[in-house]
C-alpha cells in the first residue's frame, strides 16, 4: 500500500513541474485533491482494510494530501506573481526623468465670458445659480405666463422627451424656482432677489451664422420694492461695458415676451461688421443680444411674491452671440465645432 503512496507522490511532483499556468495547476488540484482525484481515491479505498493498516495507511495519505496541498499553494503564489511581472514587462514604457509635455489645455470661449459677467454680477451682490437642462413645461412656459396653446410657444419649439419633459428652450425656465427660492428671505429679511443663472438652452431651429440648436443664455433677476427700468438698464450698461471694457453702442426696442410687462430688445452694434451689416447680424447692423423687461405681475404671483408690493427686472442675456462677439467668431457653428485649433487660441488671464 505504501508503495502506492510512494507511486502516486513521484507522478504528482512529475505532473506539477510541466505546469506553468493557474489555469492547468487547477486541473491537477483536481485531478489530485478534487472528490474524483486520485489521493481521495485512497483515502475512499481504506474501507477494506483492518484497523491496524487503516491507522498507518491513513496516517500516511493525509501526509500526501498535505504535502500536494501545500505545494499546489506555493505553485499558486509563484505563477500569480509570474503573471503580475508579466502584466509589468508589457505595459508601455515610460522615462520619468523625460521633459514634461507642457502642453495645456484651454478654456473654451463660452466659459471665458460666461465666467466674465459672473464675477461682474457677484460684485454687485448677485447670487450665482446652476439648473437643470431637463425641465417641466411648467417649468419652462407655464410658470412664465404663457399656458397651453399660447402662440408665443411658436418662437420657442424644443425637443420634448418622452415623458412630457422637455429640454430647456430659455434659461427663464428657472425664474419661477429662483423666485421661491430667495422669496421668503426677501418677505420676511427684506433682501432683495440678486440672482443670476447661466444654462445650456435648446431649439428646434435652423441654423445659421447666428443660430444654434444648442447655445447658452444666461438670466438674471431683481427683485424688491420699488424697482424700475432705470434699474435694469444701469445693470445691462455696466455688464456691457465691463465686457467689452470699452462704450458699446445699444439700442432698446420693445419686445413681447409674455413673462415681461413692459418688454424689451436690447441689441448690440455688431462687432464683426462694426454694424455695416454681415451676416452674423443677418446684414441688419444690430444683434439681438438681451432681452429684458419688467417681471410680469403673474409671473411674480406664481413665484409667491405680492406684485402689489414689489417690482422686479428680468434679463436673458445670450452668452454664445457675447461670446461672438467679444472674440469676433463670425459664424455661431464654430463654437459647437469641437476645432480646438480655433477654440484654444481665446485666454483670458482673468478667469
Ligand atoms: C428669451 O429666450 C427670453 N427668455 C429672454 C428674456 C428673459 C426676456 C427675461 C425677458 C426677460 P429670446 O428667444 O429672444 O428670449 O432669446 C434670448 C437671447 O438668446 C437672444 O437675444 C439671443 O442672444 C439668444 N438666442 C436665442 N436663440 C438663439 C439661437 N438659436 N442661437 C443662439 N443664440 C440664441
Amino acid at each position: 500500500m505504501d508503495e502506492k503512496i510512494l507511486t502516486l507522490k513521484e507522478e504528482f511532483k512529475d505532473t506539477l513541474s510541466s505546469v506553468t499556468n493557474l489555469v492547468d495547476l487547477e486541473k491537477v488540484r483536481v485531478a489530485y485533491l478534487g472528490k474524483k482525484g486520485s489521493i481521495t481515491a485512497l483515502l475512499k479505498g481504506m474501507k477494506d482494510l483492518s484497523v491496524e493498516e487503516k491507522k498507518v495507511f491513513g496516517a500516511n495519505v493525509n501526509k500526501l494530501k498535505n504535502y500536494a496541498t501545500d505545494i499546489i499553494d506555493e505553485k499558486i503564489a509563484e505563477l500569480k506573481e509570474l503573471e503580475i511581472q508579466h502584466e509589468i514587462s508589457s505595459m508601455p514604457k515610460f522615462d520619468i526623468t523625460s521633459p514634461a509635455d507642457l502642453t495645456r489645455g484651454s478654456y473654451h470661449p463660452i466659459t471665458l465670458v460666461q465666467r466674465q459677467c459672473e464675477t461682474i454680477f457677484k460684485s454687485m451682490g448677485f447670487n450665482v445659480e446652476d439648473y437643470s437642462e431637463i425641465v417641466t413645461d411648467y417649468e419652462c412656459f407655464e410658470s412664465l405666463n404663457i399656458p397651453k396653446h399660447h402662440p408665443a410657444r411658436d418662437m420657442q419649439d424644443t425637443y420634448y422627451l418622452e415623458n412630457g419633459q422637455l429640454l430647456k428652450s430659455q434659461t427663464s425656465a428657472a425664474q419661477n424656482a429662483i423666485l421661491k427660492k430667495y422669496g421668503k428671505r426677501l418677505i420676511e429679511n427684506g433682501e432683495p432677489i440678486k440672482a443670476i443663472f447661466p444654462g445650456r438652452c435648446f431649439r428646434n431651429e435652423a441654423t445659421d451664422a447666428c443660430h444654434e440648436n444648442t447655445f447658452f443664455q444666461m438670466e438674471g433677476v431683481m427683485v424688491d420694492k420699488d424697482i424700475s427700468i432705470s434699474n435694469l438698464i444701469f445693470f445691462m450698461k455696466t455688464m456691457l461695458s465691463e465686457v467689452f471694457q470699452k462704450e458699446i453702442n445699444v439700442r432698446l426696442r420693445p419686445g413681447f415676451f409674455p413673462f415681461v410687462e413692459p418688454g424689451f430688445e436690447l441689441d448690440i452694434s455688431c462687432l464683426i461688421c462694426g454694424g455695416e451689416g454681415c451676416p452674423s447680424c443677418k446684414h441688419s447692423g444690430w444683434l439681438e443680444l438681451c432681452p429684458c423687461g419688467m417681471i410680469h405681475p403673474n409671473v411674480l404671483r406664481e413665484g409667491g411674491i405680492d406684485p402689489d408690493k414689489y417690482t422686479g427686472f428680468a434679463f436673458g442675456l445670450g452668452l454664445t452671440r457675447l461670446a461672438m462677439m467679444k472674440y469676433g467668431v463670425k459664424d455661431i457653428r464654430d463654437l459647437n465645432s469641437g476645432n480646438l485649433k480655433s477654440l484654444s487660441q481665446f485666454t483670458d488671464d482673468e478667469v
